[in-house]
């Protein structure tokens, strides 16, 4: 891909990416869900947790976003993803967490801050992550499903050890993603 082609835009945005074991489990819970919610099921392999959105950027200006992310030095750690939703004014159903790890926010935090520095607007809302597993949800029956609501099953337990950069855009199917960069969080030192 040319990183300077006048006047092109491309849609961007950092997030985590699951490893396919966790992505197979995250798939089956989606479609499990879909039986009550209907819509349409995230693509295994687009699932993610967005972490900081950026959205249209000329793609002249994506070097920035690969240079500030170099500079990342964050511990690796471990999410919980075992709280299930569906929010109605959008109609995704999700997994979320209950409680935010320190960890995450200080990743999301340290990379917002640099993406704001460079001079980027960004998201403004309060950081929820989450991996949408279904869009067009009927939420409504999420309320009767016990399934979802009353008989949480098992967290995916996701070890976290790189964040990603992607650019979407929209196809035939749906949103395509591309992985246009990943950079790998500091793993513990072994005691000796
Ligand atoms: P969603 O799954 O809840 O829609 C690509 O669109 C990714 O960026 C998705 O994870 C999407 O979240 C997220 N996203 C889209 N628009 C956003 C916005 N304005 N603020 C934060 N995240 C956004």
């Amino acid at each position: 891909m040319s990183l300077d082609s006048r006047g092109e835009k491309a849609r961007v945005f950092f997030a985590l990416w699951p490893d396919a074991a966790n992505a197979a489990r995250l798939h089956a819970i989606a479609q499990q869900w879909h039986r009550s919610l209907g819509g349409r099921v995230t693509r295994e392999d687009t699932l993610h947790a967005t972490l900081v959105f950026i959205g249209d950027i000329a793609l002249d200006r994506l070097q920035s976003l690969l240079d500030l992310a170099e500079g990342i030095q964050t511990p690796s750690f471990d999410i919980d993803f075992d709280a299930r939703g569906c929010w109605k004014h959008n109609h995704i159903a999700y997994l979320g967490m209950r409680q935010l790890p320190e960890a995450l926010q200080n990743l999301h935090f340290e990379l917002a801050a640099r993406v704001g520095e460079a001079g980027f607007s960004i998201e403004k809302r309060p950081f929820s992550p989450h991996i949408t597993l279904i869009r067009k949800a009927a939420c409504d029956n999420a309320a009767r499903d016990i399934s979802i609501n009353k008989n949480p099953a098992e967290p995916v337990t996701w070890m976290v050890r790189d964040f990603v950069l992607v650019k979407s855009s929209i196809g035939a199917n749906g949103s395509r993603y591309e992985q246009i960069g990943r950079w790998p969080l500091l793993e513990d030192k072994p005691t000796s």
